[in-house]
């Protein structure tokens, strides 16, 4: 069938390579702690490795602000060490991803240094220059009322040329002009270096932010509460994005690469479709952001909102069906380096549904069609940091300033201190950053000094050590659902995609069919027990259990029995 792929069959494990494993001793992880663990990534059964950045980077955001994306940040290793983890990926089978960040650069990075110099320089063009906007008063404003992610105005006055640069996140992160074809061109150079290094494809961070729409118009007033504006409806998807991605698509098909695009802001199908429809030539795949958002409010990330299950499920369902149908690919994801711990979030943390829960989403998600993403420490049941963490052992940009800026508009409002510290440690990026935890010793076995983030608590009690080789534990249970993938793939990764029960607001259930073969998927996703009837077209085969949490399912007449968390896969007549 040549709409089978390899890529298709494959599972991504993510690393966070500032806490991932340190080497030697100076508190940050680096290349050559990654290299160190490759044996414990080939045990869990994935076929990728991926790491966030780990160019040069003054590190304003935590790499995702290239300085030289030739080089490596120093601290984390050499180019050399990038060799020996290539290889070592190699060695063992499994492929190597790159963190491909080129919407925007770091103000350090050469190009934006040039840029700088004045209006008539070479590099003045490889960003987005404007002049203010001159107020009735005869005062400046930036050009457009587009808001930075991080809060506060898009735009960056330069005193020296009287100009404004567009940078939609931080400032020390401008943003490259794409319309510029000699930006193409560097981006193009910067990608075959990568390839011709023996990495295998790559994350494409904020991808459908490089073409904007001409002219950057003013965004709509959709946040009232403050000045500036998302201008989400101007910069994602804009008109050049799918010439841009093709002309990058020929590049990853010479070399049989991978890639997978983070696309925030999109809800049209017709774009996704475009971007990672079969034979289309731009993408393998999209990470989209419709479950990671369903707990944020309405006043930005850290304004609370209760998630649905009907929500939930019609967005699987969604995604699932719409993909299937129309020859595009899904990746699957409830976790990475931006979102907090699935546990903690989705599920439950308390000691005794901690890892029930864990195995429940691995089963929810692993077994649904697409590529499955695990994030360093997810197979493990992680959790987030606990709520008595104060403000001052944060690292994460976002949150930091979310924090701030709440302070200086509120400073007085303590209910409105107390929701969003409590929304901080259920939702900030920080909980997936803190040193994945190796063992109970000191430091998690991360290091053999204070981290550069706090270690989160629970090491002591939740590791490495602790879990693989061990019947029952959360890892096995993931390496378990990674074979399983493997060895069903016909129904696993090539199978049809059905909702059971749509209606049901605490079991959420799906067939996947291949010819005659069919399976039910099945969750819980209540801390109670509770009896579920099954649908009357679906009889068990209760001899052909292909994965269960608690080991073993019950069910009588038609009933079925399940414990707090409790999921299977199981055959179906
Ligand atoms: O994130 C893109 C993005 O849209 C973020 O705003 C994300 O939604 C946010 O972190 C959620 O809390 C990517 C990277 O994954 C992130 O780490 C970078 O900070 C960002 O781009 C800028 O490069």
């Amino acid at each position: 069938d040549p709409k089978r792929a390899w890529w298709k069959e494959s599972s991504v494990y993510q690393i966070y390579p500032a806490s991932f494993k340190d080497s030697n001793g100076d508190g940050l992880g680096d290349i050559p702690g990654i290299t160190s663990k490759l044996d414990y990534i080939k045990a869990l059964g994935v076929d990728i490795v991926w790491t966030c950045p780990i160019y040069k980077s003054p590190q304003v955001d935590m790499g995702y602000d290239i300085s030289d994306y030739r080089d490596i940040h120093a601290p984390y290793g050499t180019l050399k060490d990038v060799d020996k983890l290539i290889e070592g990926c190699h060695s063992r089978g499994m492929k190597f991803l790159m963190d491909l960040v080129v919407n925007h650069t770091s103000d350090q990075h050469k190009w934006f240094m040039e840029a700088k110099k004045g209006k008539d320089n070479p590099y003045r063009d490889f960003y987005i220059w404007k002049k203010p906007k001159i107020n009735d008063d005869g005062s400046k404003s930036p050009p457009n009322n587009w808001g930075s992610v991080w809060g506060g105005s898009a735009w960056e006055y330069d005193e020296a040329s009287d100009e404004y640069y567009l940078h939609i996140f931080a400032p020390e992160q401008p943003d490259l002009n794409w319309e510029n074809p000699k930006v193409r061109d560097e981006v193009h150079d910067i990608v075959r270096f990568w390839l011709d290094k023996g990495v295998d494809g790559f994350r494409m961070d904020v991808i459908n932010f490089i073409s904007k729409v001409p002219g950057l118009p003013d965004a709509p007033i959709t946040r009232p509460d403050v000045e500036f504006q998302p201008g989400d409806k101007y910069f994602a998807c804009g008109p050049r994005l799918h010439e841009y991605l093709q002309a990058i698509g020929k590049i990853l098909k010479e070399y049989n690469a991978f890639s997978v695009g983070e696309m925030p802001c999109v809800d049209d199908p017709k774009e996704i479709l475009k971007a990672v429809g079969f034979g289309r030539g731009e993408l393998n795949m999209i990470f989209h952001f419709e479950i990671v958002d369903m707990d944020i409010g309405d006043r930005g990330k850290f304004s609370p909102r209760e998630w649905q299950m009907s929500t939930l499920k019609s967005i699987v369902n969604e995604w699932q069906t719409f993909m299937i149908d129309n020859d595009g690919w899904n990746a699957l994801y409830l976790e990475n380096h931006d979102q907090s711990r699935t546990v903690s979030r989705w599920g439950s943390d308390l000691p005794e549904f901690r890892v029930v829960s864990a195995k429940m989403f691995a089963t929810f998600m692993a077994l649904q069609s697409g590529t499955v993403f695990v994030y360093q420490g997810q197979e493990l049941g992680m959790v987030n940091v606990p709520l008595s963490r104060d403000i001052s052992e944060y690292r994460d940009l976002e949150t930091l300033q979310a924090w701030d800026d709440m302070m200086k508009r509120y400073p007085d409002d303590k209910e409105l201190h107390r929701i969003t510290k409590q929304e901080i440690q259920k939702k900030s990026r920080d909980n997936a950053r803190t040193p994945m935890q190796w063992s109970k010793e000191k430091y998690a076995g991360f290091s053999a000094a204070k981290p550069w983030q706090k270690e989160n608590e629970s090491y002591v009690d939740i590791n490495a050590e602790s879990q693989v080789g061990i019947h029952g534990s959360v890892f096995e249970y993931w390496a378990s659902i990674l074979r399983l993938r493997k060895s069903h793939k016909d129904i696993f990764i090539y199978g049809a995609f059905e909702m059971v029960d749509m209606q049901n607001d605490n079991v959420l259930a799906y067939t996947r069919t291949f010819g005659e073969e069919k399976v039910l998927v099945v969750a819980n996703f209540r801390k109670e027990s509770l009896t579920w009837t099954l649908p009357k077209e679906i009889s068990l085969q209760k001899e052909k259990v292909l994965t269960s949490s608690y080991g073993g399912i019950n069910i009588m007449d038609g009933e079925l029995s399940l414990k707090p968390f409790e999921a299977f896969a199981c055959f179906v007549d």
